[in-house]
């Protein structure tokens, strides 16, 4: 009762500056996160024998108990995760994440290790996106992939890809759905290398090669990650931002951004509208990097905001996909995942929430002080009481009332796994 009476006065509110919440409302339901299956075990994966997060240039710091340490333990955080959030979300999963019985390398895994996966989506009535796995594992350990100068790895890695393909169409496929597949290698170096553009020539050549075996693409779309540097690879990336736009714009592929892998002052946000010229579609990795890639929970902060606005303002002519990246060990793995991507669905919902019209036609006519008074304005609307609304009526608990679901969970599962 309360949550609709402050609905009822924050309606108001946004009706005086010409926004319909209840139209924003049933917008948000539209927007489906493809949640980061790696945000619950750390990034290990389920591989047998298991590699740790080793090798890659990436880093998860931490040691809170409870992580998930089988595929039934990752499900049943999963569907916790999704029980607490409203809408309809995706699982997007990580190639070391199958179901291993045996070792089975990564150039010989197939549909038989995901098809408990699939089956799974179809009984939660979720879709699923897919992964390479192109680090923690030893032919990653030179830090060269897929441009690597052996061609033994190369061709590892290129055959890793093409299963993966193969299993992202039959996710596809089987859940009559588009998979998204990104790619993201590792590959770079610490110090000066000297042939830069040879690493990169390979690399296109061998993504090529990855992509070549036809695939449905209604049933899969591949991507390709750029990065500026990681750990290890500080000195040269393979796969920069210039190298994948290039790319993608010249092989018709998905380019995927992520916010952590750019310098810290650059603003994702403002790329969107700048490569959305020239491509139909793109894929996003929501974080939260603090002075580097860190990963850290997604919250609401200003990149965030930012970065929401504009995909709800480019969104409504370009088709662009939310995935999170992110993997905090040091907490609560599950209030980690419903902390992001609650932060992530508000920031759409202020993006919906703007008002839109009075905005544009202050800066048409040139009248930028009221643009700036209304962008100040919109901070302080009650955006909280729409949220709540919403929540309510998808279900789930509203503000901070799932916070003690996810300890009565912790109390009654994770904090048990030894
Ligand atoms: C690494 C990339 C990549 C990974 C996941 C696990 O810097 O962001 O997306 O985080 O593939
Ligand atoms: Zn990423």
């Amino acid at each position: 009762m309360k949550t609709e009476q402050a609905y009822r006065i924050a309606q108001e509110q946004y009706a005086a500056l010409g926004v319909d919440t209840g139209k924003a409302i049933e917008a948000l339901k539209n927007y489906s996160i493809s949640l980061h299956c790696w945000q619950a075990d750390d990034v290990g994966g389920f591989e047998k024998p298991s590699a740790a997060l080793s090798g890659g240039g990436i880093q998860a710091t931490g040691n809170y108990p409870g992580k998930a340490r089988t595929v039934s333990e990752a499900r049943q955080d999963y569907e916790k995760v999704m029980s607490l959030l409203p809408g309809k979300h995706r699982l997007n999963l990580h190639a070391c994440y199958g179901e291993f019985s045996t070792f089975v390398d990564r150039d010989a895994i197939g549909i038989a290790q995901f098809q408990g996966w699939i089956d799974w989506a179809k009984a939660q009535g979720i879709k699923l996106d897919f992964n390479s796995t192109c680090f923690s594992h030893p032919k990653a350990d030179s830090g060269f992939t897929l441009s690597s100068k052996d061609k033994g790895i190369r061709d590892f890695w290129i055959e890793h890809v093409r299963r993966c393909r193969e299993i992202g169409e039959a996710i596809g496929q089987q859940l009559g759905d588009t998979c998204i597949h990104n790619v993201w290698i590792p590959d770079g170096a610490k110090d000066f290398t000297v042939d830069r553009a040879g690493h990169r020539r390979i690399l296109a050549e061998a993504l090529d090669a990855c992509f070549a075996p036809a695939r449905s693409d209604k049933h899969l779309k591949d991507a390709v990650e750029s990065k500026l540097f990681g750990i290890g690879s500080e000195w040269f990336v393979v796969g920069s931002h210039e190298f994948y736009l290039g790319y993608v714009l010249s092989r018709g592929k998905l380019l995927c951004m992520d916010m952590g892998h750019f310098h810290p002052t650059e603003s994702v946000a403002d790329k969107i509208p700048s490569v959305l010229q020239f491509l139909d579609e793109l894929l996003l990795h929501v974080s939260r990097p603090i002075r580097w890639d860190s990963d850290h929970v997604v919250v609401l902060d200003d990149p965030i905001r930012d970065l929401t606005q504009e995909i709800v303002r480019c969104g409504a002519k370009k088709k662009i996909y939310i995935a999170l990246d992110y993997f905090d060990a040091s907490i609560n793995r599950i209030g980690a995942y419903i902390t992001g991507v609650r932060a992530t669905l508000q920031g759409l919902l202020l993006g919906l929430l703007e008002p839109r019209a009075l905005l544009l036609e202050a800066e048409e006519k040139g009248n930028n002080f009221k643009r700036l008074a209304l962008l100040e304005t919109c901070k302080a609307l009650p955006f909280g009481a729409v949220w709540d609304y919403y929540c309510e009526s998808m279900g789930v608990p509203p503000a901070g009332k799932w916070i003690d679901d996810v300890l009565a969970y912790e109390e009654e599962v994770t904090s048990k796994r030894g």
